[in-house]
């Protein structure tokens, strides 16, 4: 059997619901923390290895297995000046989770967020984050939610759940029919909404199983990784102390490697330049804001993120202006589209 990539799973949502928090959580860093602002400015990428998620996921995985390494998170900001940015974070997805805050419940965000998906088809998951917030909820860190629910005050759960109903409502409204993930017996017609509290990690072992196992149900043809040259996107490019010029990209295909001549398009005619240095985060590493020194490659295969130095453009102008999806080498490669098969689908069913 061919392997498969990672899927490339964006997180999407309304400022402040939480994104940058939940990811934090899952990687065991406080990005959060040193964001000027606490507003996520760029995308991110974090690569979090199947071995970290089992972990994570304790004996709500035992006896399973699965064949998907791993899973790329991008992370997006989003606050309503950065809709460029989240609509490609959106268009690079296979999988995206909807972070929306079940205290607040939906927000201009969310509804774009919403469309960007419903626009590319992408497969998504979301995340009722804040549970903690809910009025005499007993906190259980890093816990599934299954169980933490089983432990809670009747007033609590009722409460949980009137705020989780309002948000399958509202989802119904816009065309999804939603329930929580532990109700739902088809994934195929039914979206699954997953309480979580990104601050103390509680139902993140329930979100992180939810879109393994999605991923393994219904990407795995998409994800079969092809051999041949790199495609990718551009989310950045910037200049970096001692590097010069580099662009942070997405390789959803293929092997770029160390010397290989890369294309990408600009504003006027496409640029080439040849790759010097090929620079990874360590996995559980976040792209923008390393913890420790990236990895020098020698070659990347997809699906990674990774920060590409140049050995100087052979069109010195201005620094390029990506469009939403850019080749890497060649320009005639193209990413075969995702298959429509969405885990979401429209209306299919009555909602409560
Ligand atoms: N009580 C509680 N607070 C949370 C939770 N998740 C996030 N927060 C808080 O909500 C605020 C915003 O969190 P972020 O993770 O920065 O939100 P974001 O969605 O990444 O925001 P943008 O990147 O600006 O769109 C921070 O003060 C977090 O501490 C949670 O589960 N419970
Ligand atoms: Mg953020």
């Amino acid at each position: 059997m061919a392997s498969i990539r990672q899927p490339i799973v964006s997180v999407l949502g309304h400022v402040d619901h939480g994104k940058t928090t939940l990811l934090d959580r899952i990687r065991g860093t406080g990005v959060a923390g040193r964001e000027a602002g606490g507003i996520t400015q760029h995308i991110g990428a974090t690569e979090v290895p199947l071995a970290a998620i089992l972990e994570m996921c304790g004996d709500l995985v035992k006896g399973r297995t699965f064949r998907i390494p791993g899973l790329l998170f991008i992370d997006t900001p989003g606050h309503v000046a950065f809709s460029t940015l989240r609509a490609r974070g959106g268009a690079l997805a296979d999988l995206a989770v909807l972070v929306i805050d079940i205290n607040e419940g939906f927000r201009p965000q969310t509804i774009e967020s919403l469309n960007i998906l419903r626009r590319y088809k992408t497969p998504f998951v979301v995340a009722a984050n804040k549970i903690d917030m809910v009025p005499g909820w007993r906190k259980h860190q890093g816990q599934p939610f299954v169980r933490s629910y089983q432990d809670q005050p009747e007033s609590a759960r009722e409460e949980l759940d009137r705020r989780m109903y309002e948000l399958v409502g509202r989802l119904f409204e816009h065309g999804f029919s939603a329930d929580r993930y532990d109700r739902i017996e088809d994934f195929t017609t039914n979206l699954a909404v997953i309480p979580v509290s990104a601050k103390f990690g509680e139902g993140v072992p329930d979100l992180l199983l939810t879109l393994i196992g999605l991923a393994q149900r219904f990407l795995e043809e998409q994800l079969a990784t092809a051999e041949g040259p790199a495609v990718g996107t551009i989310l950045e490019v910037k200049e970096d102390k001692g590097l010069g010029i580099t662009l942070d990209a997405i390789i959803y295909q293929g092997t770029l490697s160390k010397g290989d001549t890369i294309v990408f398009g600009t504003a006027g005619k496409p640029g080439t330049t040849k790759v010097k240095a090929l620079l990874k985060p360590k996995p559980l590493d976040e792209i923008r804001d390393p913890q420790e020194r990236f990895d020098s490659m020698k070659s990347v295969s997809a699906a990674a993120g990774v920060k590409i130095v140049g050995a100087g453009s052979r069109r010195r102008s201005r620094a390029p202006r990506f469009a939403r999806r850019k080749a890497i080498s060649p320009p005639s490669s193209k990413r075969s589209r995702r298959s429509p098969r969405s885990t979401s689908r429209r209306r299919t069913k009555g909602s409560s």
